[in-house]
């Protein structure tokens, strides 16, 4: 079983791919710092993949840099520096950035670059519902990271709508 850390600023949507992706329902909210500890659960999907293809997920405080000033924020980086007696090591750092808030997401990314293989980390730009399409172009991102970039929203259409009328 390989371990997947969800890593990223407050407020970018980390728990509500967690919940998605583990049919868990942890506490998600439009504050920043509503993740104050780290929570991990299985793939909802594992049942369908070989012992080791299967991946547990792990949700973490939100961060905004890697230079910890609270306790929360301490267990993010405390893990992703392999110091988390719980969580000795990871496979992949999926570094969820807010679409509206790309530009202060990228330092963040660059920061986790100087001490992660690149090839072990993947971005996901979530809310891809306050985009409109010509407002980001994927491959000058990827090239400019030298990182894999994926688009997503945790909402569908209908939901949009309404939360960003
Ligand atoms: N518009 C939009 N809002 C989203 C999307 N995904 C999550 N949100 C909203 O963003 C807010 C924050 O979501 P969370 O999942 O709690 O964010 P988090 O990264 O876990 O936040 P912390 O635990 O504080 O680090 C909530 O109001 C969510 O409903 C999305 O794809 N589109
Ligand atoms: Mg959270």
């Amino acid at each position: 079983m390989k371990n997947f850390l969800l890593l990223g600023f407050p407020n970018s949507g980390k728990s509500s791919i967690f919940n998605i992706l583990s049919g868990k329902s942890r506490k998600v909210s439009n504050y920043s710092g509503i993740s104050v500890d780290y929570a991990i659960a299985e793939l909802s999907d594992n049942k369908n993949y070989s012992e080791e293809q299967k991946i547990k997920i792990i949700d973490l405080p939100g961060v905004y840099n890697l230079i910890p000033t609270t306790l929360d924020e301490a267990v993010t980086i405390g893990t992703l520096l392999k110091l988390n007696e719980n969580i000795k090591d990871f496979s992949k750092v999926v570094i969820i950035v807010d679409s509206s808030k790309l530009e202060a997401g990228i330092s963040l990314i660059l920061a986790v670059k100087e001490i992660i293989n690149n090839e072990d980390i993947l971005v996901i730009v979530n809310k891809s519902d306050l985009l409109s399409y010509k407002d980001i172009n994927l491959k000058k991102l990827e090239e400019y990271l030298g990182l894999k970039v994926l688009l997503c929203s945790t909402i569908n259409e209908e939901e949009a709508k309404k939360k960003n009328k």
